[in-house]
């Protein structure tokens, strides 16, 4: 049995990590039965990251790489019948999702002051209160010196909105009027695109972006209808 290891459901999320939402829309897409535990602290984890999975013998770290140990050991039903090229463009949206959007929703999350003052009183709300200052204290500093030496850091608020937006309109150009990313099924690559645009549009943390969502014509049918093929 596949074991995942994740968050708690948060803000109205099955999970508000854009990564472990992926890979669980991914085992629920390919069919794979799992069991799902929740973690609080990811700093215990093989990778100090969340999302991981157990399978026997095997543990492994990264999102990418549970699917890529998944489809080695499962079988690939979501992509045997794409094209490279299609590969090569599902890969492309991925990887700008995961290596870019994402540092657009850890600016809102984590740099915003009374975006700041809501996740110390809900995520971290079970910790007592000095030590809950002190802990979460040393993760915004911590982040703010992760965020500068990734290089997003050195932008303004205004900037990083900006290339986030660029994102979700390129990704919005790839759907066109298609069910999914790449045609009429599921791939991959619409666990990404579920995982990162559901979070994008987390109720607390309103921004340009989910504004854009909101108003595109294709965007909340695309979220609502990977949704209800992952989890009903
Ligand atoms: N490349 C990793 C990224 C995972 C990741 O960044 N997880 C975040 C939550 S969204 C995390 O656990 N952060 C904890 C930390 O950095 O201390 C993947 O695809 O799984």
């Amino acid at each position: 049995m596949i074991e995942l290891y994740k968050f708690v459901p948060q803000f109205g999320l099955r999970d508000a990590s854009p990564f472990a939402l992926k890979l669980e829309t991914y085992l629920r897409l390919a069919g794979l039965d799992y069991t799902a535990h929740e973690v609080m602290d990811p700093t215990k984890a093989p990778k100090a990251k969340i999302p991981y999975i157990v399978d026997g013998e095997q543990t492994i770290a990264d999102s990418s790489l549970c699917i890529s140990y998944l489809k080695d050991k499962y079988g690939d039903p979501l992509g045997e019948n794409l094209s490279p090229a299609q590969h090569a463009i599902g890969h492309a949206l991925k990887t700008m999702l995961e290596e870019r959007t994402y540092w657009v929703i850890v600016n809102t999350r984590w740099m915003d002051e009374d975006n700041q003052k809501l996740i110390k009183s809900t995520w971290f709300g079970e910790i007592p209160g000095l030590f809950r200052g002190f802990i979460f204290g040393k993760i915004i500093k911590d982040m703010k010196k992760t965020m500068y030496g990734h290089g997003i850091g050195r932008h303004s608020s205004a900037e990083i909105m900006g290339f986030g937006l660029a994102d979700i309109a390129c990704l919005e150009s790839v759907l066109g009027n298609k069910p999914y990313l790449l045609g009429d099924s599921p791939s991959e690559y619409d666990a990404s695109g579920y995982g990162f645009l559901a979070n994008i549009m987390a109720k607390p943390f309103p921004t340009a972006m989910s504004d854009y969502i909101t108003n595109s014509k294709t965007l909340p049918a695309y979220i609502e209808r990977v949704q209800a093929k992952a989890f009903g």
